[in-house]
């Protein structure tokens, strides 16, 4: 094996050098004549070749040592910038500074060229983004397999307070990130018959075919040798799709009516989340991406092995969430009809392969398909879901005998006006290992959501609490804290052992510490009003208490909630009961599924209400609210480094895990919070005492709604609450009217225990040297929350693999 040394040059001088080669030979230019996109495409170019080493180093141990990989299936991931992350993960950050400098090149300038990959919609894609990072950084071999959607999640604009999508063309002017692979291409039948073969085989006959094409980008470990890649697939029409005859007699959009058709499948990511729309395109999707992984993981296990009993030792299919679960029947039918396994072998390897991780508990989030559409666009992968059905029933029935509401319950396909396809249990059935992402979503998923299953199937059950990486949401997004915890602790070790920050814990009460943290957080909350100002004209003061809710917007997060307060906080210093008001900014960021109008409209609400507080000359010093546009993956790395209080308010039971959260709490802010999702862990870890936990567990929610729930009657008891109400009905008066007569989310209910803890808050913010003593406590109990963690426990309890080093 050679490897090219030429691109790792540790000085300036070699950086500068390998940068004008590159603009050069790769953009054809020279600096003098260069474009911004030419210096930044050459500096992105010399960033990515100081990693490809590392990964011909990687696939090479890998290759020699045929290892058990993960294969990460996801239909999305939110990246973030890379040229940061690849910059630090290269170590050429202080080279390339100097290198830049010494060429007249504005770092600053290059950088806000970089553009985030945003081919997801929020928690879910950020996780398996931070999965990868913690997988490539802990020696796992893994590759990530995804869709490159053409366009990513919309960009968000307000017009009159009112969110306007535009879309995401994130590659306009390339992606220097990027290799392709044309040549690894694969083929995607869709729609057709089948036909009898032998026995069980069939053979499925497609009506049309697709072409996947891959590209891949590279995933650096962290302080590491690994580098690992993400595979992103495009779909491609053949090159006989262009209709040659049409486009003589100059019937220009039928010439090329097919090429448009296929590759429509990549074109958009769906901007939903949470939401069945079942929509036939997504469907389409979904097989795409699943069909062009498994052919590259069948290549991948062919280049070192045969043997079809060593497939699932060495492949682990992790399947987030239900949209690649799919993958399940393609297996069955690669195994089945193109490798003439027997049934019973093929569902061994098939289950062993496979181990599925749900997000949810919101019965609208579990993805179903009709039958019919399932029928007529996949027909051998419904004959082998009913297959699949019929023996797992059979299964069921042995089990429960003579219990038919059983086996309605379990079935895969649900029965009704319609038939459809329940993809939740098709994975529960087709996998070897099921997972929850926090400790309470676990519990409530083998409580209620996946009851039966749980029953049957005890051991197949896990808890993985979510984490996120703390490169990304600590040393990248947050520079200053990561010196400073760095100078504590001594070195950077903790950035990979994030334990290691429990060692903090006596530095809380060293009061010259504390005033550096201090310090760090008032230079952040600059930053972003700094920031927040040039995007919105909107005034912070970088004193104020900095009290954000950055997520996507949903009725069960109840973000209405949170505008419902600052509206209270109004109205107490209009009237001035300003005794026991801090000065707050109100920082709101997220987007909201275009189609989800009440969503859309707690938005607006929040705009206006923002609009009427910073208008207000009486009320502007004590309170300022922002909402900041466009929230991504970068806007979470400058609001998150700012924030004092982090709002993780929704309704008991309804949030899985939250992820927010966590990398608020390693930044330092305090929480105010349910009993929700990862809320719980947060708690345990950081103490009762230094976390602002108010409102209904999900056992008093159970119970109120038992007795009938009556929001009225809390408008009727509580007169600030009354007041906020209708100044409410003054400016959206059908939010108003929902929340008086039928408040799904049982906001009323929690809104006077929510409104006293945040007055409580508002107390301890008062005494500068306690909250500094909190903050730095919640960051020092916080390392659990990494994704090495997250990662380790996959390893141990559902992948059972162990980590390949890379020699240097
Ligand atoms: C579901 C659907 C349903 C069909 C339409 C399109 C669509 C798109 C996405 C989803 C997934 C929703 C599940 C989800 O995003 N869950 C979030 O996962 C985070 C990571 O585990 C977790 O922290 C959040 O609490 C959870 O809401």
């Amino acid at each position: 094996m050679t490897y090219a040394t030429t691109h790792s040059g540790t000085t300036p001088g070699d950086f500068g050098r390998e940068l004008l080669s590159n603009l050069y030979y790769q953009r054809g230019t020279t600096l003098e004549s260069a474009s911004a996109q030419d210096a930044y495409h050459s500096l992105a170019l010399t960033v990515r070749n100081r990693l490809v080493d590392r990964y011909i180093r990687t696939a090479a141990a890998h290759y020699q040592e045929n290892p058990r990989f993960i294969y990460y299936l996801s239909a999305e991931y939110m990246l973030g910038r890379q040229l940061d992350q690849n910059l630090l993960y290269s170590g050429t950050q202080e080279c390339a500074h100097s290198a830049l400098a010494a060429l007249g090149l504005s770092g600053d300038e290059l950088d806000a060229l970089d553009v985030e990959p945003g081919l997801g919609n929020g928690g879910l894609g950020r996780l398996a983004a931070c999965l990868l990072d913690a997988m490539a950084t802990q020696d796992i071999p893994a590759v990530g397999y995804g869709i490159r959607y053409d366009y990513g999640i919309f960009q968000q604009e307000f017009q009159d307070g009112a969110q306007v999508e535009h879309p995401d063309d994130w590659t306009f002017y390339g992606n220097p990130w990027e290799f392709h692979a044309s040549d690894d291409q694969q083929k995607v039948g869709f729609y057709g018959h089948t036909e009898a073969l032998d026995g069980v085989r069939r053979k499925w006959v497609p009506g049309e075919i697709v072409l996947g094409e891959p590209s891949h980008m590279l995933v650096p470990g962290y302080g590491t040798t690994t580098v690992n890649i993400i595979r992103l697939w495009k779909a491609r029409a053949s090159p006989q799709s262009f209709n040659l005859s049409h486009f003589g007699a100059g019937q220009y959009g039928e010439a090329v009516e097919e090429i448009v058709r296929s590759e429509n499948i990549s074109k958009v990511l769906y901007p939903d989340d949470s939401t069945e729309l079942g929509r036939e395109l997504r469907l389409k999707q979904q097989h795409f991406l699943v069909t062009c992984a498994l052919r590259d993981i069948v290549r991948r296990f062919r280049l070192c092995n045969s043997d079809w009993d060593h497939f699932a030792d060495k492949v682990v299919i992790q399947l987030n969430d239900t949209h690649p679960v799919m993958a399940i029947a393609e297996l069955m039918r690669m195994l089945v009809d193109e490798e003439g396994l027997d049934w019973d072998r093929a569902w061994s390897i098939t289950r062993r392969t496979f181990a599925y991780t749900c997000h949810t508990l919101l019965p609208e989030a579990l993805e179903t398909w009709p039958v019919e559409l399932m029928r007529r666009l996949l027909p051998r992968h419904l004959e082998i879901i009913f297959l699949i059905n019929h023996l797992f029933l059979q299964e069921v029935a042995d089990r429960y005998p003579g219990d038919d509401a059983k086996l309605r319950e379990l079935s895969i396909i649900a029965e009704g006006a319609e038939q459809r396809v329940r993809m939740a249990h098709l994975a529960v059935v087709g996998s070897s290992a099921v997972n929850g992402v926090a400790e309470l979503h676990s519990r409530l998923l083998a409580a209620t959501t996946l009851h039966g299953f749980a029953n049957l199937w005890p051991g197949r059950f896990h808890n993985v609490t979510n984490g996120v990486s703390p490169r990304r949401f600590v040393r990248l997004a947050n520079p200053r804290l990561a010196e400073l915890i760095t100078e504590r602790l001594g070195d950077g070790g903790w950035l990979t052992d994030l334990d290691q920050l429990s060692r903090l814990e006596p530095a809380a009460a060293d009061p010259e510490f504390r005033r550096r943290w201090r310090e760090v957080k008032r230079l952040n909350r600059e930053d972003l009003a700094e920031q927040t100002l040039a995007t919105t004209g909107v005034v912070l003061d970088p004193d104020a208490l900095c009290d954000v809710m950055i997520k996507r917007f949903h009725e069960y997060k109840r973000q209405l909630l949170r505008v419902l307060h600052v509206v209270t906080l109004y109205h107490r210093i209009r009237r001035g009961e300003v005794a026991d008001v801090v000065p707050r900014s109100i920082v709101f960021g997220g987007k909201a599924a275009p189609g989800y109008y009440v969503a859309k409209r707690i938005m607006k609400l929040a705009n206006r209400v923002a609009e009427v507080v910073n208008a207000d000359p009486a009320v502007s010093p004590y309170l300022k609210m922002v909402f900041l546009p466009d929230y991504n993956v970068s806007r979470a790395q400058l609001i998150i480094p700012a924030a004092d209080l982090s709002e993780q308010i929704s309704l008991a039971g309804k949030e899985a895990s939250g992820t927010s959260n966590m990398k608020l709490a390693l930044n330092g802010a305090l929480t105010i919070g349910t009993l929700d999702g990862a809320n719980v862990e947060i708690r345990d870890r950081v103490g009762g005492e230094n976390f602002f936990l108010f409102g209904l567990d999900t056992a008093e929610v159970a119970a109120l709604r038992g007795r009938g729930y009556r929001p009225r009657d809390h408008y009727e008891r509580d007169a600030e609450l009354r007041e906020v109400v209708d100044a409410v009905a003054g400016w959206d008066g059908e939010l108003a009217d929902d929340l008086m007569h039928r408040d799904e989310y049982l906001t009323l209910a929690d809104f006077r225990a929510y409104v006293d803890c945040q007055d409580r808050v508002a107390r301890a913010w008062r005494d500068p040297e306690d909250w500094t003593r909190m903050s730095i406590l919640n960051t020092a109990r916080s390392g659990f929350f990494s994704a090495d963690r997250t990662v380790r426990d996959y390893c141990r309890d559902i992948w059972h693999v162990t980590p390949v080093y890379v020699p240097r």
